[in-house]
């Protein structure tokens, strides 16, 4: 693949071959009808690892993201979930653990041969469809043709995403959805969910009975521990217990939490369907997504600000306390542009503080269990430091946001594109050659625009 409808800045060498690697990443793991986050590690299709998928497919090949995008959305739940997994049936039970028999889902959609997950991810898709569909016309007329054709048959299924999400996940009520699992975050093991999973019992028998599959492609070292394993396989079968029902979830599910990095992007999907809804001319539409944009804000400020910390933390519905971990997520909420101008010098000051620094760590540098190998709780992750570059824009910091563009560019060159890095060396960690990584790549590299609904600079 050559850069052909790339860069808006000029290609060096170095830009070049980053360019050239990431697209033969994206190649590599192209699975027919969709992309696998990484062939040996995650050899399904990841929900949220989609949406930054599509991103970078949009600059090399948009009929990809858009047949991505729908193989996803052809798994959506008739509530409106989007499952975090669709497993692909050509992979045996054994290649990924908890594979489709584990998770017991009924086939939903039009793909019945496909088994799925029955929790979601953070929505990220409205924002990835709204990405690909603005980079369609550099593609030519059909391609411009396709992509609207693409949002009409997304848009209604979106607006359903978001519907389950606000409505049956809003388990606190005060305007927020709760995550009922961590790897509902996306964000794993991060410490933010430490003090709400001291709650759920961890029966180690369980993975006698379930064997990890990860630790067999992975160091162990780099993946969650075997106590926090067994919470989430407990968890899993809890959900399972009542058919992934979320009715009365509060008073048989030891887990519930509002996440500042979910509900942050579940704001800035309602952005994007209001960009969306333009489009398709659905002008009324439009005020209602950006309404709710500004609830969600609203919600976020009042329930999960922390004044002592001045950063945002997740709260655990169960008990009502915020949690005390510093954690990436908490700076996510940049990306909103209606965040009180106060919340936002308070983000900045943590993001530049020893705590975080550029590139943003998952976790706070200088906290005691700080760890620089362990996946969410201290590595360095791409999709996390691009939605904090997108953040940047939004509120008008455009040289540090181009710092931190620069710094993930060289990150990911030095390193090869990596699932995460190690937060002081830059080693990278995990699996290698993996998708969200080249595809955001890609995107560092091209693109130099704002959000249209950022604040002038
Ligand atoms: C990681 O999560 C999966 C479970 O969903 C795992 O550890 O097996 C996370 O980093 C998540 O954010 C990501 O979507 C997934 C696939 O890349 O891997």
């Amino acid at each position: 693949m050559h850069p052909d409808h790339a860069p808006t800045a000029p290609m060096t060498e170095m830009s070049a071959e980053l360019w050239n690697s990431a697209a033969s990443v994206l190649e590599t793991n192209w699975a027919g009808d969709h992309m696998v986050p990484s062939r040996r590690l995650y050899p399904h299709q990841w929900s949220w690892d989609t949406a930054f998928i599509a991103v970078g497919l949009a600059y090399v090949n948009p009929t990809r993201a858009w047949r991505d995008l729908r193989s996803l959305f052809e798994a959506q739940w008739p509530d409106g979930r989007v499952p975090h997994i669709v497993f692909d049936p050509a992979m045996a039970e054994a290649d990924y653990f908890p594979g489709p028999a584990f998770w017991g889902v009924p086939s939903y959609g039009s793909r019945p041969a496909h088994g799925s997950t029955g929790i979601v991810q953070p929505p990220l898709h409205a924002v990835a469809a709204w990405e690909v569909y603005r980079r369609a016309a550099a593609h030519g007329a059909a391609s411009a043709q396709q992509a609207r054709a693409e949002l009409e048959w997304l848009y209604p299924r979106l607006v359903a995403q978001q519907d389950y999400l606000t409505g049956q996940r809003d388990l606190g009520g005060g305007g927020l959805a709760s995550i009922v699992h961590p790897w509902e975050s996306g964000l794993d093991n991060s410490p933010a969910w430490d003090a709400a999973l001291a709650n759920v019992p961890a029966d180690l028998s369980l993975l006698s009975v379930y064997r990890r599959r990860d630790l067999a492609v992975s160091h162990a070292a780099h993946r969650p521990t075997d106590t926090d394993y067994a919470r989430y396989v407990g968890l899993v079968i809890s959900y399972r217990a009542g058919d992934y029902s979320d009715t009365g979830l509060l008073e048989r599910h030891a887990f519930a939490v509002e996440c500042p990095s979910f509900n942050a992007i579940l704001g800035a999907a309602e952005l994007a369907l209001a960009q969306i809804a333009g489009v398709l001319g659905l002008g009324g539409k439009a005020d209602t997504h950006r309404e709710r944009a500004q609830h969600i804000t609203s919600a976020i400020v009042a329930r999960l600000w922390n004044p002592e910390t001045g950063m945002f933390h997740a709260r655990d519905v169960r008990t009502g306390r915020l949690t005390a971990a510093r954690c990436v997520s908490g700076l996510v909420p940049l990306m909103l542009p209606d965040l009180p101008a106060e919340r936002v010098a308070g983000v900045l000051d943590a993001m530049r503080s020893e705590r975080f620094g550029t590139p943003v760590p998952s976790y706070d540098r200088t906290a005691a269990d700080f760890d620089t190998m362990r996946y969410w709780r201290g590595p360095v992750w791409i999709n996390a430091n691009w939605l904090l570059r997108r953040g940047l824009m939004v509120h008008g910091l455009r040289d540090e946001a181009e710092d931190l563009r620069a710094a993930m560019v060289r990150l990911v060159h030095r390193n090869g594109h990596f699932e995460y890095f190690h937060p002081e060396t830059g080693e990278g960690l995990g699996a290698p050659s993996f998708s969200w990584t080249a595809a955001l790549a890609l995107d560092l590299l091209a693109d130099r625009s704002v959000p249209a609904y950022a604040k002038a600079a």
